[in-house]
């Protein structure tokens, strides 16, 4: 999978992760990363998503950034040269997922600047970077977990203005309007973040007609179709230092020399 990674800068730790994090960067910027196969849609970004249950860890990719994503994807960026030297992964500090949530950070290219950290049932810590950038609109997991954490802040433990960006439309489909994942969330009757396998369902079709016939609302590439943004909107983002390529072959093991 050849995924864009978008380094969403932190902005305010949240208490719990400020207080893990205190003298342990070193002066480091520090960046949560989101892997999406979707870099189009990041004008819609409204939150970005973590497994509360999930270990990450602030890695020093160098001498003035830091990233947070899980052990396993700072291995897979050492070896692709992300971070330096290259196999190198120097792990400043273990963070609870549960720690980052209320953390404020920067979405780039987003409507909406700064957003954001929430929890998700569903995010898996064996893909991508196990950080999860949000886009209601166009993102059927997305949209249902913002709906069951707007339902019950008490019950996730967050505080409602977390969650307090409504969806942003970017991409308009002929079947499905402005607002896709909104509008499939209804039609398959989803009703909560566990209903994982219409919600499988719901994302089969909100990337096929968002590929085939969707079109930009806004952005650099306003007008032109889903097919063409795509690669620009990736192209421009890396171009501005706010995303990297970030390649995950499924089921690579990296091979040990006998
Ligand atoms: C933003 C976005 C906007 C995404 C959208 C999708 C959509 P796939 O197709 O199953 O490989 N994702 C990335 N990492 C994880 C993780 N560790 N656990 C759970 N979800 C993860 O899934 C790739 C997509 O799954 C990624 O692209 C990311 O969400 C999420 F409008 O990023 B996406 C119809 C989908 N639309």
């Amino acid at each position: 999978q050849e995924y864009t990674a978008v380094k969403m800068e932190v902005v305010e730790w949240s208490e719990a992760a400020k207080a893990e994090i205190e003298g342990k960067v070193g002066g480091r910027k520090v960046f949560l990363v989101a892997a999406t196969l979707r870099p189009e849609t990041m004008y819609g970004q409204t939150n970005c998503f973590v497994g509360t249950a999930i270990k990450y860890g602030v890695f020093a990719i160098n001498q003035t950034e830091a990233y947070v994503c899980t052990y396993r994807a700072a291995r897979n960026m050492a070896f692709q040269g992300i971070s330096t030297p290259r196999g190198n992964i120097d792990q400043l500090l273990e963070l609870d997922g549960i720690k980052i949530v209320g953390t404020k950070i920067k979405a780039p290219f987003a409507i909406n600047p700064e957003v954001y950290v929430l929890p998700m049932d569903n995010v898996l810590s064996t893909k991508g970077t196990g950080v999860v950038t949000s886009v209601p609109s166009d993102s059927p997991d997305d949209y249902q977990t913002l709906v069951d954490l707007r339902k019950k802040p008490e019950f996730y433990k967050i505080d409602p203005k977390w969650a307090s960006i409504d969806p942003v439309p970017v991409i308009t489909t002929p079947t499905y309007g402005d607002l896709t994942a909104p509008t499939l969330v209804k039609q398959l009757k989803i009703q909560s973040q566990k209903d994982t396998k219409q919600l499988a369902e719901a994302k089969e079709i909100a990337y096929k007609e968002g590929f085939y016939s969707g079109t930009m609302l806004v952005g650099e590439f306003k007008g032109e179709s889903v097919q063409d943004a795509k690669p620009k909107v990736r192209a421009s983002m890396i171009e501005s230092g706010v995303a990297l390529a970030y390649a995950e072959p499924e089921g690579l093991v990296i091979s040990r020399s006998a």
